[in-house]
Formats: C-alpha cells, sequence, structure tokens
C-alpha cells in the first residue's frame, strides 16, 4: 500500500520532471518561429502576444479561486476595449461568458490585433471600422479544467496550453484544421421564438434528421473550441431583443472568423462573409454562423431558400 503523500510527491516530481522533458515551446518562441523574423514589428507582435499570455495566466489564477475570494465570481473584467501599444490596436472581450462564472463553468477571452492606422488623434479609433481581413493576429483564451490559448498569426492555428508547473503557455496541436463537416449544431433554442423563419427551418431539418447532435455551453469560446475540434457550426441569429444578434463584431465575431478560416472553415453573417463586413461603430453586432464548411453552407441554404421563397404554408 504506498502511503498516498509520498506517492503523491512521487507523483508531483514525475509530473516536473516530464514537463521539462518534452519539447517546451513557449507561445512566444513560437511566435517567433512564426514570423520568421526578428524585425522591429516581429519583436512588438512577439511582445504583445507574450502580454496577452501573462494577463491570461493572472485571469486564470482569479479564477481558480473563484468562490474562495470576494466578488471573485461574475468577475468580467474590464468593459469589452481597445487599447493601443506600440503600432497595434489589441480589440479584446476579457471574459466572455461571464454568466458562466457565477455556476463555475469554462469562460473565455477574445482577442484581435490590428495594425494601428493614422495617429488616431480624436481618439475615435476610426482606422477599426475595417474589415476583419485587416487583422494580423487572432485568438483566445480558454478557461476550462485546463488553460488553453489558441491563436493565429495568419499562418495556421496553434494550440497552447498552460502548464502551471512551469508558469508556461507549452504548444500543444499546431495547425489545427476543422472537419468540413461535423455532427454538432450549437444554438439557444430558447430563442427559437425570436428567430426568423429560415433559421426554425434549419432547426426543423437537424430535428428530424439523423446524425445531428446539440451542444450549447452558454459561453462563445467553449462552444467555438469544441466545434473547431470536432466539426459542426455555431449560430447566434438575430433576435427580437438584439435583431442584429447579440454578438459583438470586432472583439467577439471577427477574431473567431479569422480562427476559422485559417482553420479551413467559414463564418458568415447569413449573408456575407463574416471578414467581409465593414462595421460603421466599434461595438457593431452580427448574426453570426461559424464552424465546417459544409454545416455552414446548410444553414445558408434555408436562408437563401427562404429569400427565394418569403411566404410558404406554415409547416
Ligand atoms: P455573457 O457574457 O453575458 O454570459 O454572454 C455570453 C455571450 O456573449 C456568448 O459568450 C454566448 O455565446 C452568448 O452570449 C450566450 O447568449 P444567450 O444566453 O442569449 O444564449
Amino acid at each position: 500500500m504506498v502511503n498516498a503523500p509520498t506517492g503523491e510527491a512521487r507523483l508531483g516530481q514525475t509530473e516536473q520532471v516530464q514537463a521539462l522533458d518534452r519539447d517546451c515551446t513557449t507561445l512566444s518562441r513560437h511566435v517567433l518561429q512564426q514570423l520568421h523574423s526578428f524585425s522591429a514589428d516581429a519583436q512588438d507582435l512577439s511582445a504583445l502576444m507574450s502580454r496577452i499570455g501573462l494577463a491570461a495566466k493572472l485571469i486564470a489564477r482569479r479564477l481558480s479561486r473563484a468562490g474562495l475570494m470576494e466578488d471573485a465570481l461574475g468577475f468580467t473584467g474590464a468593459v469589452n476595449v481597445q487599447g493601443e501599444i506600440g503600432r497595434y490596436s489589441l480589440l479584446y472581450d476579457p471574459i466572455d461568458g461571464s454568466s458562466n462564472l457565477d455556476i463555475n463553468l469554462n469562460v473565455g477571452s477574445i482577442f484581435s490585433i490590428r495594425k494601428q492606422e493614422g495617429d488616431d488623434e480624436d481618439g475615435s479609433a476610426a482606422d477599426l471600422l475595417q474589415h476583419g481581413h485587416k487583422q494580423i493576429a487572432a485568438g483566445y483564451v480558454l478557461y476550462g479544467p485546463s488553460t488553453m490559448l489558441v491563436y493565429s498569426i495568419g499562418q495556421g492555428v496553434h494550440s497552447f496550453t498552460l502548464d502551471p508547473s512551469l508558469g508556461e503557455f507549452i504548444l500543444s496541436t499546431e495547425n489545427i484544421k476543422i472537419p468540413d463537416n461535423g455532427p454538432i449544431y450549437s444554438v439557444n433554442e430558447g430563442s427559437f421564438w425570436q428567430w426568423e423563419e429560415s433559421y426554425r427551418d434549419y432547426i426543423r431539418y437537424v430535428h428530424r434528421n439523423q446524425g445531428y447532435t446539440a451542444r450549447y455551453g452558454g459561453a462563445l469560446v467553449g462552444d467555438f473550441h469544441r466545434i473547431l475540434f470536432q466539426g459542426g457550426v455555431f449560430l447566434y441569429p438575430g433576435t427580437v431583443k438584439n435583431p442584429d444578434g447579440k454578438l459583438r463584431l470586432l472583439y467577439e465575431s471577427a477574431p473567431l472568423a479569422f480562427l476559422m478560416e485559417q482553420a479551413g472553415g467559414r463564418a458568415s453573417t447569413g449573408i456575407q462573409d463574416i471578414l467581409d463586413v465593414v462595421p460603421t461603430k466599434i461595438h457593431e453586432r452580427t448574426p453570426l454562423i461559424i464552424g465546417s464548411k459544409e454545416n455552414v453552407a446548410l444553414v445558408e441554404s434555408f436562408i437563401k431558400e427562404r429569400s427565394r421563397n418569403p411566404i410558404t404554408l406554415s409547416e
């Protein structure tokens, strides 16, 4: 019978040795490898990614103690904002899915990096009101059983797992590719009564056909992460309360669309690609259909059908 304390000590040392043995590609090293450059721009971008990694570690640490600390639950961080660092503008949703915090379920952070254009003298950040192809990097952090950071600088999508024993994000999967088709559809069906008929047509279809499974976590980052790895589609249509959808273009839909296209998937408003949308205001909302190519196309087909035949006999 192994004495638990000694056993735990041995297990701890083994884990730490394994953590140091494997090829530890850290986040900042990977960014510089991806850039194949040590230019000032590359150094700035690597430094910015390192700061994002540090912020993620600080949030992960605070979340790991949620419930033990005053007001850690329902912690939402700053309002969704953007900040300027050197040559770059960073847009981020610091805690996406904050309503999950009160019940200790996963939440995430989403970020988008754009080149700063002009001097933004009036502070309007007008240079941010451009389509999503202007993004040079994007990613998210998923605070779950482990803390994962997933990012792209336009050369594939790569995931890192926070190793608490090292205090570093270590490369876990390179060049993630989403399946062209998948079984998951992720949507809040409680809003069915608020949707346009085309979305209802899609839901009726998946209810009547084999091979679909519903998963909805109430936090975009966790739902997106599941679909990125298993295939399928996440949708947040316009509703009575939010006719343009609930999700924000610049710091939710556009960064995830950047990642999804890098992973071989698609992201659409139902009418046009998310990355083609040019916002008129910083906090603009859009409907979002994002995931495997074939699953996104199926949802769009119901929208196209309804636009051709707007009035049909009710089901
Ligand atoms: P909260 O941050 O208010 O929890 O909203 C989370 C979110 O913006 C996104 O993460 C979810 O996908 C979506 O809202 C859930 O919205 P519904 O509760 O309307 O389904």
